[in-house]
């Protein structure tokens, strides 16, 4: 793989597609091909499977289908976006990342984080991350956020205040395990404070570039 994968993290409302089009025109200023994608979605089929696991439906939905629904996007997206774009020496921005699988369907769900791993080695073994942006804050201004820009929620926005603080520990947890791959931006900051931390980031990940 010749590209570089950076993902973006938080609770919702941390401001991820912000940050996410910041990194975008900062590496199309720097002359690098970058590919902005999220998850769950990101080519049409997975973008069909995001609606089905979002939308709030009338039918139980259980935490273990949630999950392989997740795989099974991200193996369409790994396979067909993700792995070709890489190959070609593109830099893919993705919007979450199996790390959102271990903070809302493991933390925040219970599904235990061995199963998510065996899923994720079968799903992308050799794919490496290169760098993931946690965008930290406070629950409570993070529902703020996102419920300003819409009255209409979605299955997880629906979700109770514990519930979304379960899935902040499950972040703070990952951080903890990788402090080298995730680093913590507070995302309470100004959003030129913010973007003057990721620019730090994204300057040092072009200097790190093979020649
Ligand atoms: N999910 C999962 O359960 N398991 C998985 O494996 C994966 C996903 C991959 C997808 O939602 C849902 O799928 C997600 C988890 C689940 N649900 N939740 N929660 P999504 O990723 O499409 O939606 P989201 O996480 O809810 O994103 P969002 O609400 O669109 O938020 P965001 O992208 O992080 O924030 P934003 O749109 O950039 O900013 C929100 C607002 O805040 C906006 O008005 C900005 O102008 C403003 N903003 C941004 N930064 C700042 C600062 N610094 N100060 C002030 N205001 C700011």
């Amino acid at each position: 793989m010749k590209g570089r994968f950076i993902t973006l993290e938080g609770i919702e409302g941390a401001g991820k597609s912000t940050v996410a089009a910041f990194i975008e025109r900062t590496l199309q200023a720097a002359a690098v091909e970058v590919v902005r994608t999220r998850e769950p979605g990101g080519t049409p089929l997975a973008e069909r499977v995001r609606h089905l696991v979002l939308e709030p439906g009338t039918e139980e939905l259980s935490a273990l289908s949630e999950t392989l629904l997740m795989f099974a996007a991200r193996a369409v997206h790994v396979a067909n976006l993700i792995r070709p774009a890489l190959a070609r020496g593109a830099w893919v921005v993705c919007d979450r990342f199996t790390d959102a699988t271990h903070a809302y369907q493991g933390a925040g769900r219970g599904v235990p984080p061995a199963l998510i791993d065996e899923l994720a080695q079968a799903v992308h073994a050799d794919l490496r991350i290169d760098c993931t942006l946690w965008l930290d804050l406070p629950v409570p201004e993070g529902l703020a956020r996102a419920r300003s820009r819409s009255a209409v929620r979605d299955r997880f926005e629906s979700e109770t205040l514990a519930f979304h603080e379960r899935v902040r520990a499950g972040y703070q947890a990952l951080a903890a395990r990788e402090p080298r791959r995730i680093h913590r931006l507070n995302a309470a900051a100004p959003l030129a404070t913010v973007e003057r931390e990721v620019d730090a980031v994204v300057q040092q990940l072009l200097r790190d570039r093979a020649p």
